[in-house]
């Protein structure tokens, strides 16, 4: 169920695009569903907080297991899509909350915009916003089908994890996979400044300056991979994961997102650090929100 009414800060408005600005022909032509085998090991996961949720650092084993390249794609969920006929809580009719207003009872989702000094809010309630349509009616994922999908509730995520025989990460494979086994922290910039993520350059939330070539999502495989040659894992999109969390305001359960988006600024909250931690109600998609699959390589049952 959607606990909407806990974020506080939606409204209801119509939809505002964000959309990519760069030329996207360096971008590598990732493969579909492609996955990295990521071997066992031990790290360090959390930082000494520079938020009080990220620590205190602790000593975590993994086994070995396969995680996806890149974050799932508009053209991987819209096969799953044409496959199932599924669809995603952004689609359905929201749960019909006491007071809600009349908008919030119709299918939509979460869209951030900029402020301005006559509306403060960011986060608005868009009636239609959903995966293909990520900022409302007026968006559309056409021609963008090799940019992470959003608009994606934790169940969506699980949904299609399950049709395609995988599962969603635990926090502890996705940080220990984003730390790509280096002991320094990845940089969102190289030596010289030069933005090599996804995130937003400027003064969050008003002065987007797209240094990077996007001031919205952008395609996978845009930016160089980690170490583990995994794509994104420093911004572009948020990534649920399968590990629970607490948010005090929120109507339902919430999970740890990771990593980050093409929102997270140096000046707001640098949240795309591997330590970083977000805690997201299960119900509610945004148009920074995705997700991307692990594979835990069970063993084959007896015969
Ligand atoms: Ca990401």
């Amino acid at each position: 169920m959607r606990g909407l009414l806990a974020l506080g800060l939606l409204v209801m408005v119509a939809g505002c695009e964000t959309e990519p600005t760069a030329p996207v022909s360096a971008c590598a032509e990732l493969a579909a569903n492609a996955m990295v085998d990521i071997p066992a090991g031990s790290f360090t996961m959390g930082e000494d907080p520079q938020n009080p949720e990220e620590g205190p650092p602790r000593k975590v084993s993994l086994k070995r297991f396969f995680i996806s390249a890149h974050e799932v794609t508009n053209a991987e969920f819209a096969a799953f899509v044409k496959a199932t006929g599924y669809k995603t809580l952004a689609e359905r009719d929201p749960p019909k909350l006491p007071g809600a207003p009349p908008e919030m009872l119709q299918p939509g989702s979460a869209v951030f915009q900029a402020p301005t000094q006559e509306n403060p809010n960011w986060w608005y309630w868009v009636v239609g916003a959903q995966w293909r349509h990520p900022s409302g009616p007026a968006d559309s994922i056409a021609g963008r089908g090799r940019e992470p999908v959003v608009q994606i509730a934790y169940e969506d995520a699980q949904a299609y994890a399950k049709w395609i025989g995988l599962e969603l990460p635990t926090e502890e494979q996705w940080e220990y996979a984003a730390r790509a086994g280096g002991t320094a922290l990845p940089e969102p910039v190289d030596a010289a400044g030069k933005p090599q993520a996804n995130y937003y350059q400027g003064v969050f939330p008003v002065k987007n300056l797209g240094t990077d070539g996007f001031v919205g999502r952008a395609p996978v495989g845009c930016f160089k991979p980690n170490a583990f040659g995994l794509y994104d894992m420093i911004g572009n999109v948020w990534e649920w994961t399968s590990t629970s969390g607490s948010r005090p305001d929120a109507g339902e359960p919430a999970k740890v997102i990771k990593g980050g988006s093409f929102l997270c600024a140096a000046n707001y909250c640098a949240r795309y650090r591997p330590a970083a931690r977000q805690f997201q109600e299960r119900g509610l998609g945004t148009d920074h929100i995705g997700f991307r699959l692990v594979d835990n390589i069970k063993p084959l049952p007896p015969r």
